[in-house]
């Protein structure tokens, strides 16, 4: 269409005709138009004899005009916001979408008089210039917000309510005022004191983006009135120690202690800590209008975003244990950078659980501090989208660029922000844009990269001094009132810091084992607990598994599949891996402990042998047997998780840390797929104990085992967590039997301590390894299973192993007929049992000692046991696959032969035996 007055042109007749058919037949025209064409009559203009044909009152090109001009703006707007700090002239650029051009609007038509009150919150005509000034001051001020993505048009309307137009925004109140520059100063200041007092250490300075301490404050001044009790932030370290200070009010004492570095561990139990930006903290923060509200800063590793999912599942308990259903009183609140958040695959991982029934915590408050660099990174080099915001937008949240040198514009966002979380419980963004003031970190040179951007930088005179200006000129303010401001803080930090020089050393406040903790400790003990159950009990677990509803109808092959459950439990004949689990989980819950499962396809099990929900076989309506055992049970829920192993992983972790009373479990589909949560691993369950003395008693799940499915469905690599043992920080295990797997569960909430457990769990073995049920009554865990048959003088060679190839050997020995072979499994590897091993190994002191492992040489348990059994004078040779790159062939008629050549070696060939196809060299 090549000029604007053809198009004009164009548009109107188009217009007069569709008009017309609406006249005749409403429903002859496109909905929008039907929607578009009543509102002009509902606003009851009357026909216009100026404009023949038409039939209304006002120029409809123009009012189409102005009704394309909303919907942009609300879209769009954005696009012309005045967010960005840094920017030499703010709105240089008309954006095309945006341009009168566009809309065929020229200079002229601004002075006509359209209608907006259908579609913006002005009431009559106005001139189409003035909506177009109130459109932009809406959207495209210090405010640039993103909300006509969401599908749900209840959301729209609320926060366009809530917008439009500015003007009708009341101004802040004085009080309010006060209070913002106040938290501003406070955020500048601490800065500043550190930068003074503490020259080059590394603090992760605010200081441009000074704006993020106002927000939080409003956000939790605005707690009590909203019904928000407690708040868990996650946040990486940019600004932490002022968040820490100015937020939580952890005493300046403790933090310019952890500056002074002078403390020592006094004992191995007092863990390794952590850098003092990584540190947790929490308290409960009166409000200025009396309320109360608990805020918890959950510590996390330098690795970016990593913490989100466990601050998820963390709020993910607290509402349980505090019955919000509702998930109105606990609200995450999580902190991003710029490109961090655009950057790692868990922030999206994460935001995906935001509405799965088994995940969801009713919205996080996501803030970016978008200092609009990372480290030395740009923006450009640091995403492929325009905001860093943009991944939000797949779980619908709204998304607000906000300016953050206008803090009343921050604090009105934060507010919004709030009350969208707690409206519709649901995902919000704010997007602060600042700068850096210094380098990545206070010894950083940062001009050598953005030499321009520093330029810009240097001349600024930062937020608190801006905002005083402002006020001061504004008549808000005295320049007298912000000074004292200034002289109280300034005292409070000097006579902090005058104390602590002063003082002796302190302890760290590493604070752990409170509240729900107390009674549990972090002391790992090897004495044994009993977890045995009555035959009763187990029984009436064991009935109860049949109990449907009367109008519940199983599938067939799954009624028979339980019915042989009961039958066996009842009848005290050996029960497979699906029944142990059943009894355990039955009998943790009828003691109050509840349970939690999590992992993909694990109602089921991804290889059908829990069943731990049934599913009708002709509404596909869900039962669970073990949550309907008794009314005064402790709860039950496995839930089949998204196809993520990080922010699952993640999640069950922050999970565990709030539940120390429930069993809280993830599984993996195999455990070949842990290795995608493997930060969680290492930085949170593995090492969270010794950095932040925080206890978690989870759960791992990994199907593990050489059946010839290939690389990818065989390891669980238990080398790795082998190698991640130290300090009894955790429980490595390799069940052979049912039992050991009910007694083992069962011990794990049964036990004063809480530690994380993982499992090399079965596959083939799900259904081939019975136990007898005299075990689960009277036996208990036993963390090395002797040879029940041998005979100690007959033995020559004892085969040392963990897990499933114990049943290899076995039914070779005893087809072979073999009274010289003893094997022994270590069904516990870690917390090494020492003891244990010591007793049974003695009596076969004679023999030789094999370690045999289906794992390559350099994989499995050998490298872990060959130099702890030296040091009890037990040396053993090794019996496994050669070293291997990858963990397991692809081919199942190699893994075959592999695997009973080892067998095979086992047995008869002289050690140490390597297992290869091909001859080496
Ligand atoms: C997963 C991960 N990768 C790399 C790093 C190293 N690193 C520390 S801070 C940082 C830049 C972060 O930039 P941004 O998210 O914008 O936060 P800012 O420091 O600007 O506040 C990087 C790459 C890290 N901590 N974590
Ligand atoms: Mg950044």
């Amino acid at each position: 269409m090549p000029g604007a007055n053809v198009s004009d042109a164009y548009n109107r007749e188009l217009l007069e005709e569709q008009y017309a058919r609406w006249q005749n037949d409403p429903q002859a025209v496109d909905p929008s138009l039907d929607a578009f064409f009543r509102g002009l009559e509902f606003a009851g203009h009357a026909p216009n004899p100026e404009m023949p044909g038409t039939g209304l009152s006002i120029d409809v090109r123009l009012q189409v005009a102005a009704v394309r001009l909303i919907t942009t703006y609300r879209d769009l707007g954005h696009l012309l916001a005045d967010t960005d700090p840094l920017a030499e002239a703010p709105n240089a650029e008309m954006p095309w979408a945006l341009s009168m051009e566009r809309f065929a609007v020229s200079e002229a038509d601004l002075d006509v008089l359209i209608d907006p009150s259908m579609f913006f919150g002005m009431s009559g005509r106005v001139k189409l210039g003035f909506l177009l000034q109130a459109l932009r001051e809406t959207y495209c001020r210090s405010i640039g917000v993103e909300y006509m993505h969401i599908q749900g048009f209840e959301q729209r309307r609320w926060l366009a309510s809530r917008m439009e137009p500015t003007r009708n925004r009341p101004e802040m109140p004085r009080q309010k005022k006060f209070r913002t520059l106040m938290v501003l100063h406070w955020a500048e200041m601490f800065e500043q004191f550190l930068h003074r007092k503490y020259v080059g250490q590394k603090r992760f300075s605010l200081e441009g983006g000074e704006t993020l301490l106002p927000i939080l404050d409003v956000i939790v001044e605005r707690s009590p009135a909203l019904g928000v009790k407690e708040i868990i932030i996650g946040m990486a370290h940019r600004g932490r120690l002022n968040v820490l200070a100015n937020l939580l009010q952890k005493p300046f004492e403790e933090i310019f202690n952890e500056f002074e570095d002078m403390y020592l561990p006094e004992s191995t139990r007092d863990g390794d800590g952590d850098v003092k930006y990584h540190m947790g903290f929490s308290a409960d923060i009166k409000t200025t209008d009396g309320g109360s509200v608990h805020l918890s800063l959950a510590p996390n590793p330098s690795h970016l975003e990593a913490v989100n999912p466990v601050v998820e599942g963390r709020v993910r308990a607290k509402q349980r244990r505090h019955k919000d259903s509702e998930r109105i009183t606990g609200v995450p609140l999580i902190i991003h950078g710029d490109a961090a958040i655009a950057g790692q695959g868990v922030v999206m991982e994460t935001m995906n659980l935001a509405n799965l029934t088994g995940y969801r915590t009713g919205g996080t408050i996501h803030l970016v501090v978008n200092n609009q660099i990372g480290f030395t990174t740009q923006p450009r080099d640091a995403r492929s989208t325009q905001y860093c915001t943009d991944v939000a937008k797949f779980i619908q949240a709204p998304v607000f660029h906000v300016n953050g040198e206008d803090p009343e514009a921050c604090v009105y966002v934060a507010q919004l922000a709030l009350e969208y979380r707690q409206e519709f419980r649901s995902d919000v963004v704010i997007d602060m844009l600042c700068y850096r003031k210094y380098g990545h970190n206070e010894g950083d040179e940062p001009s050598f990269t953005q030499p321009l951007m520093y330029r810009r930088i240097l001349a600024k005179i930062g937020i608190a001094r801006t905002y005083t200006n402002q006020l001061v000129e504004r008549g808000d303010l005295k320049q007298e009132e912000a000074d004292a401001i200034d002289a109280s803080f300034q005292t409070r930090l000097d006579s902090a810091l005058q104390e602590v020089k002063g003082g002796p050393p302190r302890k760290k406040g590493m604070k752990g084992y409170a509240g729900t903790w107390v009674g549990l400790s972090n002391a790992y003990s090897h004495e044994p607990v009993a977890t045995g159950v009555r035959g009763e009990v187990l029984d009436r677990i064991a009935e109860r598994l049949l109990a449907v509803p009367a109008d519940f109808d199983m599938h067939p092959k799954l009624k028979g599949i339980i019915t042989a459950r009961r039958d066996n439990v009842v009848g005290r004949k050996p029960v497979d891996w699906g029944t142990a689990e059943a009894l355990a989980y039955g009998s943790i819950v009828l003691e109050g402990y509840p349970v939690r499962l999590s992992g993909q396809d694990s109602r089921r099990g991804t290889f059908s042998h829990r069943h731990a929900y049934y599913t009708d076989y002709n509404n596909e309506r869900s039962f669970c047997p073990l949550a309907e055992l008794d009314p005064n049970q402790a709860t039950f829920f496995a839930f089949d998780s998204c196809l993520s192993e990080n922010a699952v992983l993640g999640f069950e972790y922050g999970y565990s840390l709030d539940a120390p009373d429930s069993l809280v479990i993830w599984e993996a589909q195999f455990g070949d797929f842990a290795n995608g949560a493997q930060v969680v691993i290492d930085q949170f369950i593995a090492s969270g104990e010794s950095k932040w003395n925080r206890g978690s008693g989870l759960v791992l799940l990994l199907p593990h085992g050489h059946e010839g499915q290939g690389p990818e469905h065989t390891s669980a690599r238990l080398e790795r967590f082998l190698q991640l043992c130290a300090e009894d920080n955790m429980q490595v295990c390799n069940f052979t039997t049912p039992a050991q797997c009910f007694h083992a569960l069962r011990r794990q909430v049964k036990r004063p301590f809480r530690k994380p457990m993982i499992v090399m769990t079965p596959k083939s073995l799900l259904r081939s390894s019975l136990s007898p049920m005299e075990e689960f009554i009277s036996g208990r865990f036993r963390e090395v299973l002797d040879d029940a048959t041998a005979k100690p003088e007959l033995v020559k060679r004892v085969l040392l192993c963990s897990g499933k190839v114990y049943f290899d050997l076995l039914a070779k020995r005893d087809e072979a007929q073999r009274n010289d072979i003893a094997i022994v499994r270590l069904e516990q590897i870690y917390p090494w049992p020492e003891e244990q091993l010591k007793a049974v190994l003695g009596r076969y002191s004679q023999a030789e000692r094999v370690w045999v492992q289906e794992e390559s040489q350099n994989n499995g348990a050998w490298f872990f046991v060959d130099p702890r059994l030296r040091e009890l004078g037990y040396e053993a040779k090794y019996c496994c696959r050669d070293a291997s790159s990858s963990p397991a062939t692809g081919s199942h008629r190699v893994h075959k032969f592999e695997q009973d050549r080892l067998v095979a070696a086992a047995l008869d060939s002289p050690m140490p035996f390597l297992v290869s196809v091909v001859k080496k060299g």
